[in-house]
């Protein structure tokens, strides 16, 4: 029966809220699972990474619970954990309200159309819960809020019923008809299996013994097990909670942002042009063309300009269409959900639906209106001839195959990454051809520059970064020597590490020690 098989389809539930607000408490308390799992997220004691666990609620529905972090640099890590969610869990703290990451947490799940969910109003043991629900119910209109406290365990059932109404009918934006799409937020090594990844299965299905490719690089793989929430299955079905161990693939080529496909499909490809119906959130500056933004789709994201396709420049109200020109590629397919954030200072502006996904180079024209129209109402226009007059650039050209290999291979190499000279070598260029392409990926945030002749992956560098900022803040201090020996690597990193973190105004140099700046 329809309403049964509704039932039974599991739904993934993220987290929401300002740091701090009591996520994690509140999803230890439910599922008994601690999703702070790295020694610096238990020392600093706040999230860092996305956390999972699963969650079964009273009427025997299953939910898989996305723990996002809250703090205010983190919002592109919660944007990728909410990007695969059907409803919301957003904590608002008794003792604190509403507050700037509850309010920047709400225009991300608006943007993606999350619009179900409950408010715990939580650590209801202390503070006022009532002033803190009220402002909540002002927030998120017809929403259930509930006060809960995960340290007195009060409230929790009454949360665990509003949850179950909330997932009352929500079929999961999950489709099984799709093509496979797992959008990756992990991938790591276990001793004697290999390569395992994990992600969000958004369409499709994914079995033992598939063939698979992984966008947007195009590795081939093959998948030797399937496990959903660490139990092992023969296959995993659209909506569920992942992990597969990759045959034919290195873990450290992979990682957040990548999606795996279909080997056979042809549905999916990279893109570095999306033409979308972009609306702003109240109150955003307007995005005037080749305004410089940052585009997140799935567990990635990509700089972009913006060339608005009716009138000047992009305003808050209703969607307008825009073509976003990215630096790096997004995997997307028509119709899914895009959020826009500025850069500085980094704010979430706004989002959309992608109506063509690989549309041409174009600007504004009525014909090209007319076209997204068209598309939205489902027809298939044909594709407009080229322009006669090339668009004028607002933007370097995308990033060829040898810089997206050279960023596979800085992400490949982790936190001790080879020389720009090494990585030159590597893809056999010259040192200046090399130094133009590592120029472009830094642009295209795929590369960090640290140091006189080093490169970082951004993701190895920012765990990395975390790791050495809790060190800060348990010694008060670091010096080369004591970041050398924490992280268990080389002079020479722990040198370029502690330049970078000067020169990023993190940390600043007193004598030979290095000390947090105060924020
Ligand atoms: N009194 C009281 N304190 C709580 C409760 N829940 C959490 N806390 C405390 O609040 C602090 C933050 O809790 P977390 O669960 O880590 O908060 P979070 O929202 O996950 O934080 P981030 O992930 O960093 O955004 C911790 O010191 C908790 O012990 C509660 O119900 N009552
Ligand atoms: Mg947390």
């Amino acid at each position: 029966m329809a309403t049964s098989q509704r039932r039974d389809q599991p739904l993934t539930i993220g987290t929401a809220g300002h740091i701090d607000h009591g996520k994690t408490a509140l999803i230890n308390a439910l599922t008994g699972k601690n999703t702070d799992r790295l020694p610096e997220e238990r020392s600093r004691g706040i999230s860092i990474e996305l956390g999972y666990a699963p969650l079964t609620l009273p009427s025997g529905r299953h939910l898989s619970v996305v723990d996002v972090p809250g703090h205010e640099r983190f919002v592109r890590t919660m944007v990728a954990g909410a990007s695969g969610i059907d409803l919301f869990l957003m904590c608002v703290a008794a003792d604190d309200g509403v507050m700037p990451q509850t309010r920047e947490h709400l225009a991300v799940l608006r943007q993606l159309g999350v619009s179900a969910g409950v408010v715990a109003v939580t650590k209801a043991d202390i503070g006022e819960p009532e002033l803190a629900a009220e402002e909540a119910s002002e927030l998120l209109p017809g929403i259930e809020v509930v006060p809960v406290s995960a340290l007195a365990g009060t409230g929790l059932d009454e949360l665990l019923a509003a949850l179950d109404r909330a997932a009352e009918g929500l079929h999961g934006r999950a489709d099984a008809d799709g093509p496979v799409r797992l959008h990756l937020d992990r991938s790591f090594t276990l001793k004697g299996i290999g390569t395992v990844v994990t992600g969000t299965l958004w369409s499709g299905s994914i079995g033992q013994g598939d063939s698979v490719r992984v966008l947007p690089l195009g590795l081939d793989a093959r998948v030797r097990s399937v496990q959903v929430h660490d139990q092992p299955v023969e296959r995993a079905a659209a909506g569920q909670r992942v992990a597969l161990n990759l045959v034919g693939v290195g873990w450290r080529e992979l990682g957040r942002g990548d999606v795996v496909s279909s080997a056979d499909g042809d549905e999916l490809a990279p893109t570095y042009l999306i033409d979308a119906a972009l609306s702003l959130e109240p109150g955003a500056r307007p995005l005037p063309r080749g305004k410089r933004v940052h585009v997140h789709h799935g567990t990635r994201e990509a700089p972009a300009r913006v060339v608005p396709l009716e009138g000047e420049e992009l305003r808050p109200g209703a969607p307008r269409y825009a073509q976003l020109r990215l630096e790096a590629p997004l995997v997307p397919l028509p119709g899914d959900r895009v959020i826009v954030r500025q850069l500085a200072p980094p704010d979430t502006v706004g989002g959309g639906v992608v109506i063509d996904a690989h549309p041409r180079k174009h600007g504004p024209s009525a014909e090209v209106v007319e076209r997204l129209r068209a598309l939205e109402r489902g027809e298939q226009p044909p594709r407009p001839e080229p322009e006669q007059a090339p668009e004028p650039d607002l933007q370097p050209e995308p990033l060829d195959e040898v810089a997206l290999q050279m960023a596979a291979l800085l992400r490949s190499d982790g936190q001790e990454p080879r020389t720009d000279n090494e990585l030159a070598e590597a893809v056999e260029l010259s040192t200046g051809d090399a130094d133009r392409r590592l120029r472009r990926l830094v642009q295209a945030g795929q590369a960090v520059r640290v140091g006189r002749n080093l490169h970082f992956h951004p993701e190895p560098l920012a765990e990395l970064v975390a790791r050495v900022v809790a060190l800060c803040e348990r010694q008060g201090s670091v010096t080369i020597a004591s970041v050398r020996d924490e992280l268990g690597t080389s002079r020479k990193y722990a040198q370029a590490l502690l330049e970078h973190l000067d020169g990023e105004k993190v940390t600043r140099r007193v004598g030979d020690a290095h000390m947090l700046r105060a924020r």
